[in-house]
């Protein structure tokens, strides 16, 4: 596992970023929802991809090569209140710049909290997402922070509202507990196949 490169996002427009033809998985959501914790998890590493307890630290783009196969992205996290609006409106930017031309993305993972309702933020988020044509997955994290008997209702309500058609799976995760990390295998497994 190879950390590949690592740019600031104000430069990425100017820097040609590594093109090898892997797909990209791109992790998106808002600043502190666990994007760089979804990815240790996923390939069961304690310290690959960089967490922080202070949002809005990670102000740039990482490339996680696994195996070969594909790359995890992790993108920038929106909607960090304490940048200033210039910044979170550059960060925006760059997201969508991304998802509108980024050729190799195979697959969008779009991480939201369980536990709270969709912000204005995510909506518009969200919006980028279906209009890139992108395939996506909600994934409804934190599932830890509520009980075992909650967690299926809880995700039902994060897809209505986001995804009140049902038509994008979405499921628990935890990079706490674990549990629900091979169903996450198996559906991206799934969009890698059929890459
Ligand atoms: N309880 C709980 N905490 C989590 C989970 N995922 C991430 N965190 C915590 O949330 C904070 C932000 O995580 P991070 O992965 O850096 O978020 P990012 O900004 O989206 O990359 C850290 O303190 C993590 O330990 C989870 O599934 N459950
Ligand atoms: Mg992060």
């Amino acid at each position: 596992m190879l950390k590949i490169q690592d740019l600031k996002f104000q430069q990425l427009k100017k820097v040609n970023i590594q093109k090898n033809g892997l797909p990209e998985i791109v992790l998106v959501g808002k600043s502190n929802v666990g994007k760089s914790s979804f990815i240790n998890t996923m390939i069961n590493r304690k310290k690959l991809a960089h967490t922080s307890s202070e949002p809005g630290k990670t102000r740039q783009i990482n490339f996680y090569n696994i195996d070969d196969l594909f790359y995890f992205v992790d993108l920038p996290g929106y909607g960090y209140s304490k940048m200033s609006k210039q910044e979170q409106i550059k960060v925006g930017e760059f997201i969508e710049h991304y998802l509108k031309y980024r050729k190799e993305i195979s697959l969008i993972i779009f991480l939201i909290d369980i536990r709270h309702d969709p912000t204005s933020n995510d909506f518009l988020m969200y919006d980028y997402v279906i209009r890139s044509g992108i395939p996506c997955l909600i994934i409804a994290n934190k599932a830890d922070k509520i009980a075992k008997t909650k967690v299926s209702g809880a995700v039902k309500n994060v897809q209505s509202q986001l995804n009140p058609i049902r038509d994008i799976t979405t499921l628990p995760f935890s990079s706490e507990n674990k549990f629900y990390t091979e169903d996450v295998w198996k559906v991206i497994e799934s969009f890698i196949a059929n890459t």
